[in-house]
């Protein structure tokens, strides 16, 4: 009979201001947050300045504490660690979310978009949202928060590829992806799978003749200091994505969930304008250190890749057909 009494007392001196509110301890929560690529880098700027906006909404009670550079492992492992909770947001390539999310590949067909416009509409648009909520709902224990811009990837080694017959015989680093290996082998290469941390000291020492990427990813990673031609192959657009990792999601609160998604989405259209600024940054450095840009007919290419979306696209037809039709 007491207790309740009293605690009514309580709650009235308090409502009178009486006496102090109750101070309830909160310790900050400081969500670790991986990515391959180092400081400075657009995706990883994107999220930190994410980090700042949450903390500033929530007076530090959510945080992010970026770990850049790989140090958390490459983006296999990245993503198993995130999906049990150990790192709680991760920036990866879709490539790599294949294996959780089959659709994931009917976003990362070799010559899928017609042009970079089209990939971003499709990523901000009602489709995209779809992707990042069948992610969300899978079993695999990841909750698709935003996308980001990789541009297209392109071919380096150490001569110029301007046909099929142009690779033939080199052996040349993909992502561990079955659809992006099948690519280069269609495309006339030799594809070799294998992490994106241990491709420089590959092309050093000749394990592989050369790779293909973004140019930011082409020169921050100093590939061009060992394969030094840069052909305009365009032949994948992986979009990138971000994600949260379930079990570490559904410990939040609904408000707090909100806010990371609206903050994922404002990091989204951020981390844009940070790509464009830093493919130009990282063509004019890459044309000042001597690397040899050469423009490339796609026909034979788009061909020769033919069967690759024939298969890959085939279980998500619609998807892609739906993909194809955003003007
Ligand atoms: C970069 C992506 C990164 C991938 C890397 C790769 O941003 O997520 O890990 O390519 O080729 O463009 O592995």
């Amino acid at each position: 009979m007491l207790r309740p009494l009293l605690s009514k007392l309580c709650v009235c001196a308090w409502a009178a201001g009486l006496i102090a509110a109750p101070v309830i301890a909160q310790s900050a929560t400081a969500f670790k947050a991986a990515d391959v690529h180092p400081k400075g880098y657009p995706n990883v700027v994107a999220v930190e300045n994410m980090g700042k906006k949450l903390d500033a909404a929530t007076n530090g009670r959510l945080k992010i504490q970026m770990f850049p550079g790989g140090v958390l492992g490459d983006e296999k492992v990245m993503i198993e660690q995130t999906q049990i909770g150990a790192i709680q947001m991760l920036r990866v390539s879709l490539g790599g979310i294949s294996p959780v999310v089959p659709e994931a590949n009917a976003f990362s067909l070799p010559y899928l978009f017609r042009n970079q416009e089209h990939m971003r509409k499709v990523i901000d648009g009602p489709i995209g949202q779809e992707l990042l909520d069948k992610i969300t709902a899978s079993p695999g224990k990841l909750v698709g928060l935003a996308w980001m811009d990789s541009g297209s990837r392109n071919v380096y080694t150490k001569k110029p590829i301007k046909t099929p017959a142009d690779l033939k015989g080199l052996k040349i680093r993909m992502q561990g992806n079955p659809m992006f290996i099948d690519t280069m082998n269609a495309m006339g290469g030799n594809a070799i799978a294998m992490g994106f941390g241990e491709l420089y000291s590959a092309l050093q020492t000749g394990v592989v003749d050369g790779a293909e990427n973004n140019e930011p990813s082409y020169f921050t990673q100093n590939h061009f200091t060992v394969a030094n031609v840069y052909s305009l192959t365009g032949h994948l657009s992986i979009p990138e994505i971000l994600v949260f990792s379930k079990p570490a999601w559904d410990k939040l609160a609904k408000e707090d969930q909100e806010l990371i998604k609206k903050l994922a989405r404002e990091a989204q259209m951020e981390q844009r304008t940070l790509w464009d600024q830093s493919v130009a940054d990282a063509t004019t450095k890459l044309k000042a250190a001597n690397v040899t840009f050469v423009e490339v007919d796609k026909k034979p290419f788009i061909e020769a890749t033919a069967p690759v979306r024939e298969k890959y696209g085939a279980p998500f037809a619609d998807l892609v057909k739906r993909v194809q039709a955003v003007e």
